[in-house]
């Protein structure tokens, strides 16, 4: 076996930590860890794997002692700069910011969806947006199977995907403080405004959705639409997602479908109030499905409640399992 060292870019915040977590609940064959922040936390102490890290600050020649691979998320802007430069040191970059998924020497990868794309890396991967994973994960095998025509998702999206500042301003807003990182109240309130708005008038956040999916499925002709609402839950992403399909299908073998899908867990028993949560989905790698039903309003078309925990699949447990993948192509 090849000795592995893998490096956590932005260790100290909110995707960073549940890094940390995953890689001591994973276990991964790395022989070392170098954790980075920004100069704010230089020198920070973080127990981790049974031993206290250091955390050092992100420099242009942190990449320059043989890393095997880094976990990036730090931000748009920092990934924009650091990450060709560790790639530029032979460090293949998994990378959790929205600023490279689109390029297309870089491949956008979710696990259990399109593992095959690893192996294309130039140096650069991209984990995709956190609502578009968990919807991804519940797709793929339905779309294998009956063809997607069209989507719409509607998102209900937890405080924790902007990072400490969203979790900060629920915490200080339910005890009736002015918000510091989002525009309005988040407390008893709903914001369908999830990153910044476009021309089309549609935000950042929807118009990922649509091309993400595209790109992960490998399907530019989806007709797709969504809208991302931020809603006062501390944590997991929960999805409304309205599919049409060019099949026909059977609703109880679509179901079947969903059993057998990986990371999928599939919650749905009405009559007793089973149904996928945020608070049930937290601290999960899976993916929870529930509320299948026919759309009667359209040909071939089904309704699916999903809900999965946004810091660990939406970002830390789908880069760690890409980076556990890159391992065994590395040791192969
Ligand atoms: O808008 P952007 O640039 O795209 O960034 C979006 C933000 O979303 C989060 C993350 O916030 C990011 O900053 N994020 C990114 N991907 C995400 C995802 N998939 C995601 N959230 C959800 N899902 P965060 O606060 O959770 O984490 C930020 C981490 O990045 C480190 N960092 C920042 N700049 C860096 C850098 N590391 C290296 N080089 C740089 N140039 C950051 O480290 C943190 O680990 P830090 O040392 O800057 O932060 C330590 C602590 O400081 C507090 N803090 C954060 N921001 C501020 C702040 N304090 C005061 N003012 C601030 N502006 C935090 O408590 C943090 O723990
Ligand atoms: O593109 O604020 O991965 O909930 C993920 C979190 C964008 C913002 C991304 C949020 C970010 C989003």
């Amino acid at each position: 076996m090849k000795k592995i060292s893998v490096a956590v870019v932005g260790a100290t915040g909110m995707v960073g930590r549940t890094f940390l977590k995953v890689l001591e609940e994973e276990k991964l064959p790395v022989d070392k860890y170098y954790l980075f922040a920004s100069k704010r936390s230089a020198g920070q102490k973080i127990n981790f794997m049974g031993e206290e890290h250091v955390i050092e600050e992100l420099t242009e020649t942190s990449f320059d002692r043989g890393i095997d691979i880094a976990l990036f998320s730090a931000g748009g802007s920092t990934s924009e700069k650091f990450a060709p430069i560790a790639a530029s040191k032979g460090c293949i970059v998994v990378d959790n910011s929205s600023a490279w998924r689109m390029d297309e020497n870089v491949p956008l990868v979710v696990p259990e969806v399109n593992p095959e794309d690893i192996k294309k890396n130039k140096g650069i991967i991209a984990n995709p947006n956190c609502s578009t994973i968990q919807a991804m994960v519940a797709l793929k095998p339905l779309d294998d199977k009956y063809k997607i025509k069209r989507i719409v998702y509607s998102t209900y999206q937890a405080v924790s995907g902007a990072g400490m500042g969203g979790w900060s301003d629920l915490e200080n807003g339910l005890k009736g403080e002015a918000p510091q990182k989002f525009p309005h109240p988040i407390a008893n309130n709903c914001l369908p405004h999830i990153d910044s708005f476009l021309d089309n008038g549609y935000t950042k956040e929807e118009m990922k959705m649509v091309n993400e999916t595209r790109k992960i499925l490998g399907r530019d002709d989806i007709a797709i639409t969504a809208t991302t609402v931020r809603v006062p839950v501390f944590n997991s992403h929960s999805e409304s997602i309205n599919l049409e399909f060019h099949n026909s299908f059977d609703l109880k073998e679509l179901v079947e479908v969903l059993k057998n899908a990986p990371g999928v867990v599939v919650q749905d028993d009405p009559e007793n109030n089973v149904y996928p949560m945020a608070i049930t989905a937290t601290g999960s790698n899976d993916t929870y499905v529930g509320r299948i039903r026919r759309d009667f309003s359209v040909e071939n078309g089904v309704n699916l409640w999903v809900v999965a925990d946004n810091i660990r699949k939406g970002a830390a447990a789908n880069a760690v399992q890409i980076a556990q993948k890159l391992i065994e192509y590395m040791n192969d």
